[in-house]
C-alpha cells in the first residue's frame, strides 16, 4: 500500500471562530461519521460519543468507524457499541456517502492509521477538533485548542455553544460520562498541568447531571486481569536508576510476556511507576516485542523527553513521549536510553 504523506498547516486558525465553523457545519448537514485515532483511549472515544450523544438530540444520523477496536476497559462508555472497527471494502464507500466527518483527538489522516486513503478519498465536509499541535492539512475546518486537557474539554465547549443557541440543555448522563472519561484520563486524573479551575467547572456540572466519579475510574482502571498484575510484578523488580537516581529503567522481554501470556496492550500504563520513585525526574520502559523494541518515556517538569524520543525517530511531549526500534537490540535500547537521558536529567 502506498503511504500518503500530509504537509502540516502553515498556522493553527483561531479556535472560538473553528468551532463556530462547527456548530453551523452541524446545523446545515444531516448525517455523519465520527472517525478517531488508532489505539483509541479515553479521550479520543469519550470525545467522539459525547459528539455522538450531542448529534444525536439534534436530530441527525451518525456512524462510528474507527481503525481499532474499543478496548475492554472503556466498552462501558454508553454507545460503545456501535463503533465498528475499519474494514476498506465496507467503509470505505460509508465515509464517502456522510455529509460531514469529523476527525476527533488526532489531527492528520495519519493517526487514523489504515483509513488515511478512505478518508482523503471521501468527498465529506471534513472537521477537525483537537488539542494536539501540528495538525495536517485536510480538512476543511480546524477547530484546534492545545491549550486544552482533553478534545472532551472542547466537545464540551462545542456543547454549550449548542445550549446558548437553543436555550435547552444537551447535558445528558450518557454524555456526560463520555466527556468525564475523556477528561478524567487525559488529565491524568486532574493532576497533569492543564487541569485548571474551568476544567473543574465542566467536571463540576457533569457530575450534577449524574456521573458518578467512582464508577468512571473504576470501569477504566480497576479491571485489571491478573495475567497483567503478574507482569508488573516481574517488570517492577527490573527497575534500575541511573544518573544519581534521576533517571528510572523498566524493562519488559519477551519472555516475561510468554510467561505471563500478555500482550502490548497489558503493558498500559506501566511506565508511570518509574516516576513514583522517590528522586526520580525521568523514567522509562524498554519492552522487547518479537521485531522490533518499543520504548515509553515520562519526566517531570521541563526535562523534553520528546527529544530522546526524536533520537530513535518517535514523538511525543515534553513529558510523555515514545518511541520504537527495528535497528536496535534490547540492551543497546536501554544502553542509548541512559547515554541520552544523561544530558537531561
Ligand atoms: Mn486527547
Amino acid at each position: 500500500m502506498q503511504t500518503l504523506t500530509f504537509t502540516p498547516l502553515a498556522s493553527i486558525p483561531a479556535f472560538d471562530a473553528g468551532l463556530a465553523e462547527c456548530l453551523d457545519i452541524i446545523t446545515r448537514h444531516q448525517s455523519f461519521c465520527i472517525v478517531t485515532h488508532v489505539n483509541s483511549d479515553g479521550d479520543s472515544l469519550g470525545s467522539q460519543l459525547g459528539l455522538t450523544h450531542l448529534l444525536r438530540q439534534l436530530g441527525k444520523t451518525v456512524h462510528l468507524v474507527n481503525p481499532s477496536h474499543v478496548p475492554e476497559n472503556l466498552s462501558f462508555i454508553p454507545g460503545s457499541e456501535e463503533i465498528h472497527v475499519f474494514e476498506a471494502e465496507r467503509d470505505t464507500a460509508l465515509l464517502a456517502s456522510v455529509d460531514v466527518l469529523f476527525v476527533l483527538d488526532g489531527n492528520s489522516p495519519s493517526r487514523m492509521r489504515g483509513m488515511e486513503e478512505a478518508i482523503m478519498r471521501s468527498p465529506a465536509v471534513k472537521a477537525v477538533i483537537d488539542h494536539h499541535q501540528e495538525p495536517a492539512q485536510f480538512a476543511d475546518t480546524y477547530a484546534i485548542d492545545t491549550n486544552a486537557c482533553s478534545t472532551a474539554e472542547l466537545i464540551y465547549r462545542l456543547l454549550v455553544l449548542f445550549e446558548k443557541r437553543d436555550g435547552k440543555t444537551y447535558c445528558t448522563k450518557p454524555l456526560a460520562e463520555a466527556l468525564y472519561t475523556g477528561i478524567m484520563t487525559d488529565t491524568g486524573n486532574f493532576r497533569f498541568p492543564r487541569t485548571t479551575p474551568d476544567v473543574h467547572r465542566i467536571i463540576a456540572r457533569l457530575i450534577e447531571v449524574g456521573v458518578e466519579p467512582y464508577y468512571i475510574f473504576d470501569s477504566v482502571f480497576n479491571q485489571n486481569p491478573m495475567n497483567r498484575s503478574r507482569l508488573l510484578g516481574k517488570t517492577l523488580a527490573t527497575m534500575q536508576t541511573y544518573h544519581d537516581g534521576k533517571l528510572c529503567l523498566m524493562l519488559v522481554s519477551h519472555a516475561m510476556m510468554l510467561e505471563t501470556g500478555t500482550n502490548l496492550d497489558h503493558i498500559e500504563g506501566f511506565v508511570e511507576q518509574t516516576l513514583g520513585l522517590q528522586g526520580v525526574q525521568m523514567g522509562a520502559i524498554v519492552v522487547e516485542l518479537p521485531n522490533e523494541i518499543k520504548m515509553s518515556l515520562r519526566s517531570k517538569g521541563v526535562i523534553p523527553v520528546n527529544k530522546i524520543a526524536q533520537h530513535f525517530g518517535g514523538g511525543g511531549h515534553i513529558n510523555a513521549a515514545g518511541c520504537r526500534t527495528a535497528t536496535m537490540s534490547f540492551a543497546e535500547a536501554e544502553e542509548t536510553i541512559v547515554r541520552l537521558a544523561k544530558e537531561y536529567v
